[in-house]
């Protein structure tokens, strides 16, 4: 009997399959797919024999075919390419061109840069052209980045634990390293090279002292060696009590002298290791962690303190404006405005302040953080979350380059004109020093971010770090002919389910601008009626303020002025509940449920129209790719498939428990033809997920 159950399990899988190509394919090939034959390779020549250099030729043979002209990778100072006049002087260290030349009599594609760094962000642009489409006969492709430190931020604990991961334990096997490089590492370089990151932060900033002592200092050491040859260095969160764990100082007080010494030494032991180690990155004084508040010394002092240390090494510091405390009565997005803007100026050249890209905390939509604009004399370095703590984990199917494009192009109402991108790539003020951090979505799995569609957003960071100007749709295309094929109807079909999905989590799990709704602990799931939890803006009902009457945070004049931290023109529209985009609108006020709408709707009967918007979302995401089966490799469609399902059963139990909830507050009945919760409030309350992933430590 079981082996005739297998036989039938046997048959109903391969008349599955039937419908669909045969060939597997498990995702570790990202968006890097377009793979030549060996012996049809491209025919690549490369005037030098640096390592990058090499890898830049390498890389052009593996993807193209031997029909592709003839290529040669070079840098500028290449005598032959020298003779060329080319126009180099604007393209930077990193810059490159891709353009079809005549080199000592041949017709050839030239890929160069300035630096033979420049060259493979060129050979990854040419990869890139040609995969999604584009013709090697016209190619003339010049790009520089905007942003100089584009920078992945790993949250990988010691343990090999990763805190909000969702892709399997840390990529970084801590035990077995310096001695066993896994061939990944040189993946992950290789990965990130292609779209132009070229920094990495390997442990959590909720630091281990740990990772400063000398045999973690050799670990780090031996990534540095297998990223260097692919243009990334390295980076160390700091944990800033350091000097006592590690030192025996009796102080971390970042004005004595000793301590100063301690950092100094540890740089310079660290540099000795890694001679291109890139800085250290800080979070201090925010979530219980130790800092300069501690001893009544400012954020500058402890900056400037570790800034001197790694200076004469050309080393900076990345240093998180992400602080609250329990001790702050005031309203949690605008803390880190009133400690971060009175430094202004005061931070050392090295310094450059890393800012979340909204105010409170990664949530699936949030205003742009006010400290944009708003500290001209210091670099501001953007902070995006790429794994989506609050939209969904790996499972939902969230496209990040719309909320990313939207914060980029917000304007800060600070200049005319100016949008926060203009602050980021350091253009407003003519900061030499940029950055762009992504919070890594990367694990162990084997398609390294759970999901092949969080590949995209990973992929959407590295181009938007390059270039903030570029559209979320654009990215969305490339990403979707790099990973699935030129196929015009799955890039438009996909291309479609990812440009309205981050809206659709924001529809399913709390739309209009409300916040911070999540279920304690893991972030995972639904929990708006939380308010038992120790500190005050820890627990949803803070943010969402809902009663018999209204909904929304008052963030204006008449209640916490957080409005008053923007300006100009933004200020102004924020003020009035009618000048205020609805998309932000309970962000900003507290409103009554019978408020009009721009639908006609009341707002109690808008907001549940945009949880059901969001449900159908999934649903049409289902249909769309269902269309889609027999175009794309059974593995990654079915893992695909099966993802939107769980998706769509959890945005309708997001849906469900916030109605629930919302009703024992409003008393209000659903409109009419609007389906009931599944389940009475009771019920959803009791759900409990002690082992989700990604918990803290
Ligand atoms: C929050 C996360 C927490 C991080 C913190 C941070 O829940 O795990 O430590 O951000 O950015 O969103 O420091």
């Amino acid at each position: 009997m079981p082996r005739f159950r297998t036989l039938i399990g046997a048959l109903s899988v391969s008349l599955v399959m039937a419908a669909q190509p045969a060939w597997a394919d498990d995702g570790y090939a990202l968006w890097l797919r377009s793979i030549a034959k060996v012996d049809r390779q491209a025919v690549v020549t490369a005037l030098g024999d640096s390592a990058t250099l090499t890898l830049a030729a390498s890389e052009l043979r593996r993807a193209l075919p031997m029909e592709t002209p003839a290529i040669v990778v070079a840098t500028a100072s290449a005598p032959s390419v020298r003779a060329l006049t080319l126009p180099f002087s604007t393209l930077g260290d990193e810059g490159y061109l891709v353009c079809n030349v005549t080199l000592n009599g041949k017709r050839v594609i030239l890929v160069a840069g300035n630096s033979d760094r420049g060259t493979l962000y060129g050979a990854f642009a040419l990869i890139r052209h040609l995969a999604t489409g584009g013709q090697a006969a016209a190619v003339n492709l010049r790009s520089a980045p905007k942003v100089k430190l584009r920078v992945l931020n790993h949250w990988d604990n010691l343990d090999e634990s990763v805190e909000r991961g969702y892709a399997g334990q840390s990529i970084w096997d801590w035990w077995t390293l310096p001695d066993f490089r896994d061939p990944r590492y040189t993946d992950y370089a290789r990965a990130n090279a292609s779209i132009g990151i070229n920094g990495t932060v390997l442990n959590n900033v909720n630091a281990k002292a740990d990772s400063l002592t000398a045999p973690y200092i050799a670990k780090a050491a031996a990534l540095a060696n297998v990223f260097r040859p692919w243009g990334m260095r390295v980076y160390l969160s700091a944990r800033f009590s350091a000097p006592i764990e590690l030192g025996g100082l009796k102080t971390a007080d970042p004005r004595d002298p000793a301590v100063a010494a301690w950092w100094k030494a540890k740089a310079d032991e660290i540099y000795r290791a890694i001679p291109d180690f890139g800085g250290f990155l800080v979070k201090a004084n925010s979530e219980g962690q130790p800092g300069p508040r501690d001893y009544g010394a400012s954020h500058a002092d402890g900056a400037n303190m570790l800034a001197a240390a790694v200076r004469d090494h050309g080393g900076i510091v990345m240093w998180r404006a992400f602080v609250y405390a329990e001790t702050d009565p005031e309203d949690r997005a605008k803390q880190a405005y009133s400690e971060f803007k009175p430094l202004d100026g005061t931070f050392a050249d090295n310094v450059l302040v890393q800012v979340k890209n909204g105010a409170i905390d990664f949530q699936p939509r949030e205003p742009f953080h006010p400290l944009f604009g708003a500290m001209p004399r210091t670099p501001l370095m953007i902070e995006f979350q790429i794994t989506k703590e609050y939209l969904g984990f790996a499972t939902h199917l969230a496209y990040l380059g719309p909320l990313f494009t939207e914060v980029l192009d917000a304007k800060t109402g600070q200049k005319p004109g100016e949008t926060v991108a203009d602050v980021v790539d350091g253009q407003a003020e003519h900061h030499k020093l940029s950055g762009m951090a992504g919070v890594a979505n990367i694990g162990r799995d084997r398609d390294w971010s759970g999901s092949t569609f969080n590949q995209s957003n990973w992929y959407a960071f590295g181009r938007l770090a390059w270039d903030p100007d570029l559209s979320a749709e654009e990215i969305a295309r490339s990403w979707a002919a790099q990973t699935f094929g030129t196929d015009r109807q799955v890039i438009d079909t996909v291309t479609a389910m990812m440009m309205g999905s981050r809206e659709a989590v924001v529809d399913y799990t709390g739309a209009l601008g409300l916040a911070h709704l999540m279920a304690t602990g893991h972030h995972y799931g639904p929990g708006p009626w939380v308010s038992d939890l120790a500190r005050p803006e820890w627990n949803p009902t803070y943010y969402h303020r809902a009663d018999a009457n209204g909904i929304g945070f008052d963030r204006t004049a008449s209640g916490s002025n957080a409005v008053g931290q923007y300006a100009g023109s933004v200020a102004k529209s924020f003020a009035k509940p009618e000048t205020t985009p609805e998309s932000m609108l309970l962000w900003f006020h507290h409103l009554p449920w019978d408020r009009r709408m721009a639908s006609g709707r009341n707002l109690w009967e808008d907001l549940v129209a945009h949880y059901d918007r969001g449900v159908a979302y999934v649903a049409q995401m289902q249909r769309q790719w269902e269309g889609l089966r027999s175009k794309i490799d059974a593995e990654r469609w079915q893992k695909t498939a099966t993802y939107l399902a769980v998706q769509e059963r959890e945005a309708r139990w997001w849906r469900d428990a916030s109605l629930a909830y919302w009703m024992s507050v409003n008393h209000r009945p659903l409109p009419a033809g609007v389906r009931a919760p599944e389940h009475d409030l009771a019920w959803y309350k009791l759900q409990r997920f002690p082992y989700a992933p990604g918990h803290t430590q």
